[in-house]
């Protein structure tokens, strides 16, 4: 089943003319428009007219996220404000987060990719999905409840929390798949057992669509094997929309839709690209943004580019599972956090020395972050409650910044490692 078989079973060849139209008016649209752009290919020295055919594009330069932060709100964006209809924001890699604007059109392209990506996943009408990615800020939970939606399917806006409720509700409503992150569908699972519901017996639960955050096929193969639900894999960065990609049900990759999409990979060192199949850095262009758009744009992110064509009949590229980033954002309960950020806020506070250490380890299903602070010798007190205090001033901060729930440590001067070489202050102990 497709939801827009033109689309997505178009020839190769076709599809490439018509990605190359999309990028020439795109970058055509950006130079004489986007000052941010123009800058960009001068200093590359290259001209809307040297793009003559899609793979043409590598002669235009790369963004990345410090760019986004550089243009914080607004800078970057490409239409006029009474066009936008939606923010999001994300974190960044400072204090500074990351604002993405939409359009209505912004916001119809997303939507037709998740369409797709449940169609693709055999959700539609006959289902009931229940939505535990956040709402708000954050692009996971209204992105994949307007796909639902927008396939039939009835949705739940569930968010994240509140496990036991999620269990009575999937239970009384008859939930057949439900969108989360990995880890908290473990968590659910055992959370199941306690309450003494049997997935397969005492739930219709059967897909879930899971993302946000890095996982492994032995994690698929636990969860499908303990619970019977099929798993689906979905991707997508809140720079490029929020959600939007997922497996088909042949489960051999992320199909990426040419039309909205253009992927390449490239070695980060020498930023070449590589040809199908070689794992490196992955990089995105978006065909169809409006408000915010991303040319060239390096996520961070490693796979490799899948071109054999899929037994489902989609002539997409595909990309394998993410492994993992070129760069130390860390990943936790489905939030980007990066050490720098951190870093940042433990600044803000006069009592905090500059040694630091941050333990990241898995508890059953979830994430947990232990931050290990040393104190300036002029505020470190053997006063119990003046310490308290400042343990909690140091982990609302943190909350308030982050927006995860950080467990600190204080330690006195001189207790924690001293690094000769690069320091290595993130011990991430998961294994996904
Ligand atoms: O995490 C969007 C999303 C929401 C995707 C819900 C899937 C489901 P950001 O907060 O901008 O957006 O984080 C994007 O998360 O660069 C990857 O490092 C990581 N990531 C997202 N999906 C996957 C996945 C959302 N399926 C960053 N596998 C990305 C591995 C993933 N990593």
């Amino acid at each position: 089943m497709f939801w827009n078989p033109k689309m997505e079973c178009m020839p190769v060849e076709e599809m490439k003319k018509l990605q190359y139209e999309e990028l020439k008016s795109l970058v055509t649209k950006l130079y004489e428009s986007n000052q941010f752009y123009r800058a960009r290919m001068d200093s590359k020295g290259v001209k809307p007219e040297d793009i003559k055919c899609i793979e043409d594009i590598s002669k235009l330069p790369f963004m990345f996220k410090q760019d986004l932060r550089d243009n914080y709100p607004t800078k970057m964006f490409s239409v006029p404000n009474n066009q936008i209809v939606r923010y999001h924001v994300s974190s960044g890699t400072t204090g500074k987060p990351t604002l993405v604007g939409y359009t209505q059109n912004d916001l119809g392209y997303w939507t037709e990719a998740l369409a797709r990506s449940f169609t693709a996943a055999g959700i539609g009408p006959d289902d009931t999905l229940q939505v535990c990615y956040g709402y708000g800020l954050f692009t996971g939970g209204l992105g994949v409840h307007y796909g639902g939606e927008k396939v039939g399917a009835t949705v739940l806006p569930a968010g994240t929390g509140n496990s036991e409720r999620q269990i009575e509700l999937m239970q009384d409503l008859g939930v057949t798949a439900i969108a989360c992150t990995p880890s908290y569908l473990i968590h659910l699972l055992d959370v199941a057992k306690k309450m003494g519901v049997d997935i397969r017996k005492d739930t219709k639960l059967r897909k879930a669509i899971l993302g946000a955050e890095p996982w492994s096929e032995t994690m698929r193969k636990k969860i499908e094997s303990e619970s019977g639900i099929e798993t689906f894999d979905i991707y997508g960065t809140s720079e490029q929309a929020g959600p939007m990609f997922t497996e088909c049900e042949c489960h051999n990759g992320i199909h990426i839709p040419g039309d909205i999409m253009y992927v390449e990979v490239i070695d980060p060192e020498t930023e070449e690209v590589l040809p199908p199949g070689e794992k490196g850095e992955l990089v995105v262009t978006m065909l169809q943004k409006e408000a915010f758009p991303l040319i060239r744009y390096r996520i961070k992110d490693i796979t490799h580019i899948i071109t054999e064509p899929c037994p489902c009949g989609r002539t997409s590229p595909r990309i394998a599972r993410i492994t993992g980033r070129s760069d130390d954002m860390l990943i936790i309960r489905g939030i980007n956090v990066f050490p720098s950020q951190i870093e940042y806020t433990l600044l803000q506070i006069p009592e905090v020395g500059n040694q630091y250490m941050i333990y990241v380890t898995r508890e059953g299903a979830l994430d947990n972050m232990v931050l290990q602070v040393e104190i300036k010798p002029e505020a470190f007190s053997d006063n119990m409650e003046k310490m308290l205090k400042l343990r909690h001033n140091i982990e609302s901060a943190l909350k308030k910044y982050l927006n995860i729930a950080v467990t600190v440590e204080l330690k006195e001067p001189g207790e924690l490692p001293r690094f000769e070489g690069k320091a290595k202050r993130v011990i991430d102990k998961r294994v996904i």
